[in-house]
């Protein structure tokens, strides 16, 4: 190939790149959801998350980000009982949220999933997860 032709196919190639990433996007529609564990979250109970309650899709990803000056968790299950769909490890210890730090959940199924923090179980909160 000549210059021309070689700087017509890198054009072309970028441009259909572009495109196929746009269409990539676009087909699954997948979002972040952002929830914050609010400033002085451990004296509160269903205002500790914001929103609550949260709505998503599936293959959305949901992110928590620890914006309190202490540890939480947030640990999918109620009454303090850990049902393992998020924020525990595979032996249902709580994932500990440092202050500035983040808890990340992409739901593949709908429904409502509550959630709380072990460390301070009035903290409760609800994620509302919808069809894609
Ligand atoms: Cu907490």
């Amino acid at each position: 190939m000549n210059r021309k032709a070689t700087t017509l196919a890198a054009g072309i190639a970028a441009i259909l790149a572009t495109a196929a990433f746009a269409l990539a996007g676009q087909a699954a529609y997948a979002a972040n959801v952002n929830i914050d564990i609010v400033p002085g979250a451990s004296t509160k109970t269903n205002d500790a998350f914001s929103s609550n309650p949260a709505e998503a899709h599936v293959g959305d990803t949901v992110v928590w980000t620890n914006k309190d000056g202490a540890l939480h968790t947030v640990e999918s299950g109620s009454s303090g009982a850990p049902d393992g769909k998020f924020g525990t490890k595979p032996d249902k210890s709580p994932e500990l949220i440092p202050p500035g730090k983040t808890l990340e959940f992409k739901p593949t199924q709908a429904g409502d999933y509550p959630y709380f923090c072990s460390l301070h179980p009035a903290m409760v909160g609800t994620l509302k997860v919808t069809g894609s």
